[in-house]
């Protein structure tokens, strides 16, 4: 009977075990880089890099006593932002140290104006991060680190690699480093925001932005054409066909536009949408495209 009752408990537990076992999650050390090309498709620039790396050719961020939080849900339907910042502030809250995700983007490459960043975890869970939220970051959201090491475990620690908002304490009124729900409302555009729902509200939950176990980080480019260098001016579709005869940007088609093109043409070819610049129509950037914008001029 005991006996009987025994090898039932033990059935349930290695059931249980089966079922527990593929969720625990498992610390993350190599990190995927990759930067697409226009078509957002084809790979323009990618490596494989792991923390050791990281520890040893890039900055460290965090300074081992800062704890960093990340606000959870309010679960109160009439309070959902918590702008005072004082509900379920602990969800998450570590002292890490890690790299910063734009000092990972250069790696292959960089981010450009209005291209965003995909953070992917080894379960396949993602979120996507803005330019903005990368290389200009708002003080209250802080600069969004891989955190590799935590003051509980170490390097040993099961969460990393985490991303993390190293906030800073204007937006706590116990000066705390909280990225809390309203931080995240003002400080990210709204396709970005995190939301924990119940089968009645939806509540925002910074917390849901702090993926675990990262193991890829992919630059989309924005459809948008970027300025020629050295130019800091954006190239002009005048006669709004598509295509940008106003390569410098400076509102006229002009020769320059001509001897830009002609002395860029590998870097247009490398990084601009292709059919803003195909001029001839036929999916690549060559000289018959600086003929026919010669011609258009
Ligand atoms: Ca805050
Ligand atoms: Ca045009
Ligand atoms: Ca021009
Ligand atoms: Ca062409």
């Amino acid at each position: 009977m005991i006996a009987g009752r025994r090898s039932v408990a033990l059935m349930a537990f290695s059931v249980l075990l089966s079922v527990m076992v593929p969720g625990v999650s498992a610390q993350t050390t190599s990190l995927e880089l990759v930067r697409y090309g226009w078509d957002n498709t084809t790979v323009a620039e990618s490596t494989t890099v792991n923390v050791s790396w990281m520890k040893a050719n890039l900055p460290v961020m965090g300074d081992e006593v800062t704890h960093y939080h990340f606000q959870g849900p309010t679960f109160i339907p009439t309070d959902l932002w918590n702008p005072a910042e004082d509900v379920n502030l602990d969800k998450i809250n570590e002292t890490v140290k890690g790299t910063a995700l734009r000092d990972l983007c250069e790696v292959v490459g960089g981010m450009h104006p209005g291209d965003e960043v995909q953070v992917r975890a080894a379960d396949g869970f993602k979120k996507r991060l803005n330019y903005t939220n990368v290389y200009t970051p708002p003080s209250r959201q802080g600069e969004p680190i891989l955190a590799w090491w935590n003051a509980r475990n170490g390097d040993e620690w099961r969460d990393g690699m985490r991303l993390f908002f190293l906030a800073d304490t204007s937006s706590n009124p116990k000066g705390w480093h909280i990225f809390g729900n309203e931080d995240m409302r003002i400080c990210l555009s709204p396709s970005y925001w995190h939301y924990f729902s119940d089968s009645e509200t939806n509540y925002p939950s910074a917390a849901g932005l702090s993926i675990s176990n990262v193991v890829k980080l992919e630059i989309f480019r924005s459809p948008n054409p970027l300025p020629l260098p050295p130019q800091q001016v954006i190239p002009r579709d005048l006669d709004r066909d598509g295509k940008c005869e106003d390569v410098n940007g400076n509102g006229r088609r002009d020769f320059a536009d001509v001897v830009l093109y002609f002395n860029q043409m590998i870097w247009i070819a490398e990084n601009e949408p292709i059919p803003a610049f195909d001029f001839n129509n036929n999916n690549r950037i060559d000289f018959a495209d600086i003929v026919r914008l010669f011609e258009m001029m």
